[in-house]
C-alpha cells in the first residue's frame, strides 16, 4: 500500500480538541517528537483565537522536552498517564491544571485495554521501517505501542531516521489476551523471545507516515560522586555477603534498576566486583553504565522496555549490532515489567526513595507528601514482585535539612510488606523476617545520618513501645512540620506533641 508522506503539521491538524492521543516510546526513548511538537502550534493558535484545545495523553513512561515539556507549556494536555520527569509538566501537575493518573507502568497497556481511561483516538508511533503490509518497526522503546497501535481509530508513523535500520530486530513484541483468556506468559528466561520483531497493523489505519530525522532526548546524568559510589558499594556488598551464604544462587539473579545516578553507581560498584558471575538484567530501563557492562563481558544480556542512552551510546549499539543482537531484547512495558515474570525469575529490584520511614515504608513520587516529583514509574511493578527488592537514597537532602528517613512517611508507595532492604550511604538496613518494631531499629542504627539518629531514638520514646507498629500520631509527621516552618527538620522538639 502507499501510505501518505504528510507533514508534522498535517498530521498535527487530524487530532482534534478532545482527543486521546497514544503514543509510542518510554523515557525519552523512542517517543514521538514532531507531531507533538506541531500539535503544540495549534493548541497555541487555537487558544489565541478563545477556542479550547486539550488533549488526553497514554504512553509508555516519561517522554521528552519535545511532548510532555512543549504540551504543558501551552496547556495542551487535559489529562495524562502514567510516569513524567517533565520539570514543566510536574509544575502544571502541582498547580492544578492538569489531570494526572500516575499508575504502575506494567498496567498501563491493560488498563487502556479495558477501557479505563476512554478511547484512543490517534496513535502516534515512531519507527526505524515501515512496510507496505502494515509491519511497523519500533525505535529505542517498547511502551504500550502494540496495544494503542490496536486500539487506536487511527495511526500516524513518525519515520525517523535518526534511529539506524539495524534497530529491526531489537524487539520482541507480544501482548497478553484479557482475562478470562489471559494464559501464562511463557518467559523463562531474561532472554526467551516470545512474539514477533515488529507490531502488525492494518496498513489502512495508518493515516500519514511523518519522516524526520530527530535523535532521543538523551539524558545524560552527572558523574558518579562519593556519596552515590558508597551507596552503589554498599549495595553490592550486601548482594555479595547473600550470596556467600547461600540466599542468592551462585549463578546469581537477574538485576532491576532505576534510572539515574544511584543506579548507574549501583551497577558499577556490581560490575567491579568479580565475586559476582556475569550476571542479566531483567530491567525497563538500560542506561549507559548496563551498555559498558555488556561490552566488558559482566553482564551477559538485557531485557528491558527502552535503551534510555546518549545519543552516542545508542548509535554505538547500532553499529555493533553484530555483537549485540544476542544480547539484548527490547519488550513491551507490560512484558518488561510483567509481575508475572518478574516473580518467577526471581529478579532483585533497585529502586531510588525519596524518603522511608522507621517501618521501612516507601515514598517515592511526592516531595512534602503532596506535591508530584515524577510518579511511581515501574518500581511497584518490581519491588511487590522481586526475590529482594531495595531501596536506595542518600540519608539526608538539601544540605542536610531534610532527613530521607522519618517517623511516617508523608506519602505512601511502597508499604512495609513490599520493602526488603534500605540502603543509604551509611549502611544497610536489612528488613526481611523483621517485626515493625525490629525493622525501625535496623533503619535508625544503620540507615539514619549521624545529625538524626537521636531524633529517630527519641520519636520512639514517644510512642507505647509496645503496639505492633508503635506511633505517636499527632508527632508523626513532626519533622516534616518543622520542615515546613524552620525548613530545617534538625529543629524539630518533641517537647511540643
Ligand atoms: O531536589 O531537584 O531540587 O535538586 O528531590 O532527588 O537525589 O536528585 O534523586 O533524581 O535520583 O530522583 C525518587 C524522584 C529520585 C526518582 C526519585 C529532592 C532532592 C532533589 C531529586 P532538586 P535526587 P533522583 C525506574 C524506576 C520513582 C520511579 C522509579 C524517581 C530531588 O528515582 O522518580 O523508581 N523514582 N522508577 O533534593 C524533599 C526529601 C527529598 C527531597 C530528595 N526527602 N524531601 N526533597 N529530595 N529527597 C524508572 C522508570 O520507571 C521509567
Amino acid at each position: 500500500m502507499a501510505f501518505n508522506y504528510i507533514s508534522a503539521a498535517e498530521a498535527a491538524s487530524l487530532i482534534k480538541h478532545g482527543y486521546n492521543i497514544g503514543l509510542s516510546g518510554f523515557t525519552p526513548a523512542g517517543t514521538a517528537k514532531a507531531v507533538t511538537h506541531a500539535l503544540a502550534d495549534i493548541a497555541e493558535a487555537e487558544h489565541a483565537k478563545g477556542n479550547p484545545f486539550q488533549v488526553g495523553i497514554f504512553t509508555g513512561a516519561s517522554t521528552g522536552d519535545a511532548c510532555d515539556g512543549i504540551l504543558s507549556r501551552v496547556k495542551a494536555i487535559r489529562y495524562r498517564a502514567p510516569y513524567t520527569t517533565n520539570p514543566d509538566f510536574r509544575k502544571a501537575v502541582n498547580n492544578g491544571e492538569i489531570a494526572y493518573n500516575d499508575i504502575h507502568l506494567s498496567q498501563m497497556a491493560q488498563e487502556v485495554r479495558y477501557g479505563f481511561m476512554g478511547k484512543v483516538n490517534v496513535a502516534i508511533i515512531e519507527a526505524c521501517e515501515l512496510t507496505d503490509d502494515g509491519k511497523i518497526y519500533l525505535t529505542a522503546a517498547g511502551g504500550i505501542a502494540p496495544t494503542i497501535c490496536r486500539l487506536a481509530d487511527q495511526i500516524i508513523v513518525e519515520l525517523n531516521a535518526a534511529h539506524s535500520k539495524s534497530a529491526m530486530g531489537l524487539h520482541d513484541v507480544y501482548e497478553p489476551l484479557d482475562p478470562p483468556y489471559r494464559r501464562d506468559i511463557p518467559i523463562f528466561k531474561p532472554s526467551d523471545r516470545i512474539g514477533l520483531p515488529y507490531i502488525q497493523v492494518d496498513p489502512k489505519k495508518i493515516v500519514g507516515v511523518v519522516e524526520t530525522n530527530w535523535p532521543d532526548e538523551a539524558r545524560s546524568f552527572s558523574d558518579a560522586d562519593p556519596l552515590t559510589d558508597k551507596i552503589g558499594q554498599n549495595v553490592a556488598d550486601f548482594l555479595v555477603a547473600d550470596m556467600k551464604r547461600g540466599i542468592i544462587p551462585p549463578s546469581f539473579l537477574p538485576l532491576q534498576s532505576g534510572v539515574g545516578n544511584i543506579a548507574n553507581a549501583v551497577l558499577g560498584a556490581l560490575g567491579r566486583d568479580k565475586t559476582i558471575p556475569p550476571f542479566e538484567m531483567y530491567t525497563e530501563v538500560i542506561q549507559n553504565s548496563v551498555i559498558g557492562l555488556i561490552r566488558d563481558g559482566r553482564i551477559k544480556f538485557g531485557s528491558a522496555c527502552s535503551l534510555t542512552v546518549t545519543n552516542d551510546c545508542l548509535n554505538g549499539i547500532y553499529e555493533d549490532m553484530d555483537f549485540f543482537r544476542d544480547k539484548l531484547v527490547l519488550r513491551p512495558s507490560e512484558i518488561s515489567n510483567s509481575p508475572e515474570i518478574i516473580r518467577r525469575l526471581g529478579v532483585i529490584s533497585i529502586n531510588t526513595a525519596i524518603e522511608a520511614d522507621i517501618y521501612g515504608n516507601v515514598n517515592s513520587t511526592h516531595i512534602g507528601g503532596t506535591k508530584m516529583m515524577n510518579g511511581i514509574g515501574g518500581s511497584g511493578d518490581f519491588t511487590r514482585n522481586a526475590y529482594i527488592s531495595i531501596f536506595t537514597c542518600p540519608s539526608v537532602a538539601k544540605e542536610g535539612k531534610i532527613s530521607a528517613i522519618v517517623p511516617m512517611v508523608s506519602h505512601e508507595d511502597h508499604s512495609e510488606h513490599d520493602v526488603n532492604i534500605i540502603v543509604t550511604e551509611q549502611g544497610v538496613a536489612d528488613l526481611r523476617g523483621k517485626s515493625p518494631k525490629q525493622r525501625a531499629e535496623a533503619i535508625i542504627e544503620n540507615c539514619v545520618h549521624p545529625d538524626y539518629k537521636n531524633i529517630l531514638w527519641d520519636y520512639l520514646k514517644l510512642t507505647d513501645g509496645k503496639s505492633q507498629t508503635p506511633h505517636c500520631v499527632r508527632a508523626a509527621l513532626g519533622m516534616h512540620a518543622e520542615l515546613a516552618k524552620s525548613g530545617d527538620m534538625r529543629n524539630v522538639d518533641w517537647g511540643k506533641f
